[in-house]
């Protein structure tokens, strides 16, 4: 059974945008349960140790350079079959590839300063739910 929950980060480029407001009617639009959610800027450290697993890639130093330059949104989101619908939602990484009136179609300006994360995996969902937020934040 699929699970029910996703973790989301509005990232540094569309919180500098002013694009929040857009971005969470079109969550809440889709049908996503809003449990936790709080504004917050990662330090290197923390955007290095959450994008850990493309520390081999070309462009992580460049990520964890941008994912700290300024403040994000972070929300764990439920739904049915969350992962892969928010995925449906947000679009492809590359917004020159994101079916048209997904938020990556619509407020991200490149593969690098993408507007938006989503988990991939329930596996990878838990674990970065509980990467930004105590149990005592979720509701
Ligand atoms: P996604 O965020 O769609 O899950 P990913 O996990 O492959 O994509 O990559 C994580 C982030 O890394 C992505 O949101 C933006 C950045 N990134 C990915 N591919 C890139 C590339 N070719 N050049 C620059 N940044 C890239
Ligand atoms: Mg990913």
């Amino acid at each position: 059974m699929a699970g029910n929950r996703t973790f989301t980060m509005i990232k540094p480029d569309a919180v500098k945008a002013g694009h929040i407001g857009a971005i969470l009617e079109k969550i809440n639009a889709a049908g996503f349960r809003i449990v936790a959610m709080k504004m917050t800027q990662l330090t290197t450290q923390k955007a290095g140790e959450f994008y850990a697993v493309h520390k081999e890639r070309p462009f992580y130093g460049e990520l964890v350079e941008f994912m700290s330059s300024g403040p994000i949104v972070a929300a764990i989101l439920e739904k049915d079959n969350a992962v892969a619908d928010f995925r449906e939602l947000i679009g492809a990484t590359n917004p020159a590839d994101a079916r048209p009136g997904t938020i990556r179609a619509l407020y991200a300006k490149s593969v690098g300063e993408n507007a938006i994360h989503g988990s991939d995996s329930d596996e990878n969902a838990a674990i970065e739910c509980a990467f930004h937020f105590a149990g005592t934040e979720t509701f």
